[in-house]
C-alpha cells in the first residue's frame, strides 16, 4: 500500500516543528511531511508548490527524505476564476491546458505517474450562464490534448459537485465516465474523493466499483465528512461503514494505486493526523482479510441488511 498526503497540511501546528518566524518553504513542508511513519509518496500541486524552491531542490529534498513522488495535482489560482478548460477567453483557456501540460512535464521529471486535474471553476451560478455544449465540448478537446501528449503518463481527473461554483461542469461518478469514454484515450482515468463522492450523496463503494469495471480507476482521495461541505476531517470518522465497504471494494479490485489523505488538521499535529489515518485505513484493510474476501461476498449475495447491520456490528467487536 503506497500512502501521500496534504503538503499543506504541514504548514498547521507549525511551532510543533519550526523556527517561530520561519517562511516556510515547500523544502520545509516536504522536511516534516517525511516525519510520517507509514507515509511513501509525495504529491504536489503545480504551479503552487513549485513557487518557493525550484525542481531540482524538490527533488533533493524527497530524495534525501526516502520518499518517492506519486504525482502532481493542477492548483488553478484566481486568473481562472470564470473557468479553466471552459473559459471563454481563448487565451485564458490556452493558459489552462499549458499550465496542465507543464504540470505532466514536473510530474515526469519528478518521476510521478499521475497528473491530477481537478478543475475548480469550470460550472456555473447562474441559469443561462453557460453554454453547456460548447462547456463539454472544450473540456473533452482539452484532455484530449494534453493526455495525447503525453502517452505514458496517467492523466486523472478529479470530480467534485460544488464549491467554488454552485454546479461543476462535471461533478459525479457518472459524468466523469461519460467524460472519459469521449477523450477515449487509455491514459485518462477517475480519481474518487470522499468527501466529493459524499456532497453528491454518492455511496462512494459504488463509484469504486463503477470506475473500477470501465478500469479507469486512478486515485483515491480519502478523508471524512457530514456530506454537505468539504470537510476533509479523518477516515473513518463519520461514515466509518461506508469506509470499510469502499476498502472492500478497493481489495476486491486489486487497487495498488495512491492512497491520499485529503483532509484539512487545522487544530490537530498534522503529523500525528495523517499518521492516524494510515493506522485506520490499514486496520480496516486488516479487518477485511480477517473475514475473508468470500465470506462479504456471500454476505452481499443475501441481500439481507439485517445481516449487514449484524455484520457492522460484529466488526466492531471483532
Ligand atoms: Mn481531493
Amino acid at each position: 500500500m503506497i500512502f501521500s498526503t496534504r503538503l499543506n497540511s504541514f504548514k498547521a501546528q507549525k511551532e510543533l516543528f519550526f523556527p517561530r518566524d520561519k517562511q516556510l518553504t515547500t523544502v520545509d513542508l516536504i522536511k516534516r511531511m517525511a516525519t510520517v511513519s507509514g507515509l511513501t509518496h509525495v504529491e504536489l500541486n503545480y504551479p503552487e508548490h513549485f513557487k518557493t524552491n525550484t525542481l531540482d531542490e524538490i527533488k533533493d529534498v524527497i530524495s534525501q527524505s526516502g520518499l518517492q513522488v506519486s504525482g502532481i495535482a493542477l492548483r488553478f489560482d484566481d486568473t481562472y476564476l470564470n473557468g479553466e478548460f471552459t473559459n471563454s477567453n481563448e487565451e485564458i483557456r490556452r493558459k489552462a491546458i499549458n499550465t496542465t501540460k507543464e504540470a505532466v512535464e514536473a510530474c515526469q521529471q519528478l518521476g510521478g505517474k499521475t497528473t491530477t486535474i481537478w478543475l475548480a471553476n469550470d460550472g456555473f451560478d447562474y441559469s443561462f450562464q453557460l453554454d453547456y455544449e460548447e462547456a463539454w465540448n472544450q473540456t473533452v478537446s482539452a484532455l484530449k490534448e494534453v493526455a495525447s501528449e503525453y502517452p505514458e503518463t496517467d492523466i486523472s481527473f478529479e470530480y467534485k459537485p460544488y464549491e467554488p461554483r454552485s454546479f461543476s461542469l462535471v461533478g459525479d461518478i457518472g459524468l466523469s465516465l461519460l467524460l472519459v469514454e469521449e477523450v477515449g484515450l487509455p491514459n485518462v482515468g477517475i480519481t474518487l474523493d470522499f468527501c466529493h463522492m459524499l456532497m453528491k450523496k454518492e455511496n462512494p463503494a459504488y463509484s469504486v466499483a463503477l470506475a473500477a469495471r470501465k478500469n479507469r480507476l486512478m486515485g483515491f482521495h480519502l478523508n471524512d465528512g457530514y456530506k454537505d461541505a468539504d470537510d476533509g476531517i479523518m477516515l473513518g470518522s463519520v461514515h466509518l461503514m461506508q469506509t470499510l465497504e469502499f476498502i472492500y471494494y478497493a481489495k476486491k479490485y486489486n487497487y495498488t494505486g495512491l492512497i491520499y489523505f485529503d483532509t484539512f488538521p487545522l487544530r490537530e499535529d498534522p503529523v500525528a493526523e495523517c499518521e492516524q489515518n494510515i493506522k485506520v485505513y490499514k486496520a480496516l484493510d486488516t479487518l477485511i482479510s480477517k473475514i475473508g474476501m468470500e465470506t462479504i461476498e456471500q454476505l452481499i449475495k443475501e441481500k439481507n441488511g439485517v445481516k449487514v447491520q449484524q455484520f457492522l456490528l460484529n466488526s466492531f467487536l471483532a
